[in-house]
């Protein structure tokens, strides 16, 4: 079922839980359908975002904005993960190709990988502040603490493969590192001690001592486009793009200690609870449980063109941004709002507009009004509450509505044609057959 877990009622922003409280939530960089798809684990899709070929994305530390580095269009994007819009499109100083962005851990910086240059992003303002001279940059990572930037970059020759080391907070180039060809991700220790460089033509992950920068091991057999470390440091996993695998690496003993298939892997993810790792690939994103001997796939989440990178929240602060609160108006032009659940006729709703919602963009075979489909007859634009803003205007059949006699309440959900969720409700007045005859 397409819909929502979590429902705000109100302005006061009151949480009624239907489901899971606080269940994490996925956002999928749908690289080929230009949005991001926000989701629960069980693959139901809570709205999305429209944007432009967004490969990587970045959620600020609080939850409100994620950051988009689009493939196309020399942009990225500011999403705003309240009211589910993109909210800038950052189109000045963003090189060709941005692929990822990484935030520092106060969310005040994003380092964008592009084929031109890193772009530093100022998130105050959401403007690029500065560029760092790298050519060619697959993949940017910071140090736990923040001050060392990590990048893997071509040099714009093919048979160079190099790292960088750079000061975050100046954007000095500390020291430049050629070793192999194809360098495809890395990824810090917890700890900062070590850097993981994945190379994608020699099949190997080669280890590197964050503060020294030399040479500490490898391992052999695997390579990701992506790497992500457990919490505990103990378990590497990569998406190896080419070897249709994603592999598990365990960092005690520098080898792979699991290959599980999937076709096209590219981004990853794991539950706040670490039991589960999602991976987006050629079939959607695949579940792998990690709480399991097998540690396979045990489904894979659908409704994607071209998923690339996912990042996911939990928390009941993320529940509430699922739904905007709207007002709408049972009966407009009424008193009481009187439904005599008898009659054969018509309920108009309408759904106001007001400064940050617009009537318009509402999807009409999206709204559910009490259990009822608007009639597809009767959906009409007009300013039913005089404030000069135009609002939409829905007709539900009284029998289809799912109200019982005593009901004081009716609400109103839907979606705009840009995903985004809304509800609303408001009073009734259900009327028994004998009232609606002494009145007549
Ligand atoms: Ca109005």
């Amino acid at each position: 079922m397409r819909g929502p877990r979590v429902v705000i009622f109100g302005l006061a922003f009151l949480l009624f839980a239907t489901g899971a409280t606080g269940a994490p939530l996925l956002y999928v960089a749908d690289q080929g359908a230009w949005n991001v798809v926000v989701m629960d684990l069980e693959g139901n899709a809570l709205g999305s975002i429209a944007g432009v070929t967004p490969y990587g994305i970045s959620i600020t530390p609080d939850g409100t904005k994620a950051y988009t580095a689009n493939w196309q269009n020399l942009t990225c994007s500011v999403l705003d993960l309240t009211a589910y819009t993109e909210m800038k499109r950052i189109d000045q100083g963003v090189g060709a190709y941005a692929q990822h962005i990484a935030l520092t851990s106060d969310g005040k910086r994003g380092y964008v990988a592009t084929d031109w240059w890193i772009s530093v992003i100022d998130t105050t303002t959401d403007t690029v502040i500065d560029y760092i001279p790298l050519e060619g940059v697959s993949y940017t990572t910071l140090s736990p603490d923040g001050n060392w930037l990590f990048a893997t970059y071509n040099c714009n020759n093919p048979y160079a493969g190099s790292f960088a080391k750079i000061n975050a907070a100046t954007g000095y180039i500390e020291a430049r590192v050629n070793y192999t060809p194809h360098l495809t991700s890395a990824v810090v220790s917890q700890d900062g001690a070590r850097l993981y460089v994945s190379s994608q033509s020699d099949n190997r992950i080669y280890i590197f001592s964050t503060d020294t920068l030399g040479w500490e091991g490898w391992v052999e057999g695997a390579h990701g486009l992506r790497m992500l470390l457990s919490r505990d440091g103990t378990r590497l996993y990569v998406t190896n793009n080419t070897g249709n695998l994603l592999q598990v690496i365990d960092t005690g003993t520098n080898s792979v200690i699991n290959s599980i298939p999937i076709a096209g892997p590219v981004g990853l993810a794991l539950t706040p609870d670490e039991s589960r790792l999602l991976v987006s690939c050629d079939l959607g994103v695949a579940v792998i449980d990690l709480a399991s001997q097998s540690q396979s796939v045990t489904k894979y989440l659908g409704g994607f063109t071209q998923p690339k990178e996912i990042a996911i929240l939990a928390g009941p602060e993320v529940a509430e941004v699922l739904q905007v609160a709207i007002d709408i108006r049972i009966k407009p032009g009424g008193h009481r709002n009187p439904i005599n659940l008898k009659s054969k006729g018509k309920v108009p709703v309408a759904i106001l507009s007001d400064a940050t919602f617009d009537a318009a963009t509402v999807d009409p075979s999206t709204v559910v009004f009490a259990g009822a489909s608007p009639r597809s007859i009767g959906t009409s634009l007009e300013d039913v509450s005089g404030d000069g803003l135009l609002d939409m205007v829905l007709h539900f059949r009284t029998q289809d509505l799912t109200l019982q006699p005593g009901d004081t309440e009716a609400c109103l959900s839907g979606q705009t044609t840009n995903g985004q969720a809304f509800t609303g409700c408001g009073s009734v007045h259900i009327i028994k057959w004998e009232e609606h005859k002494r009145c007549k």
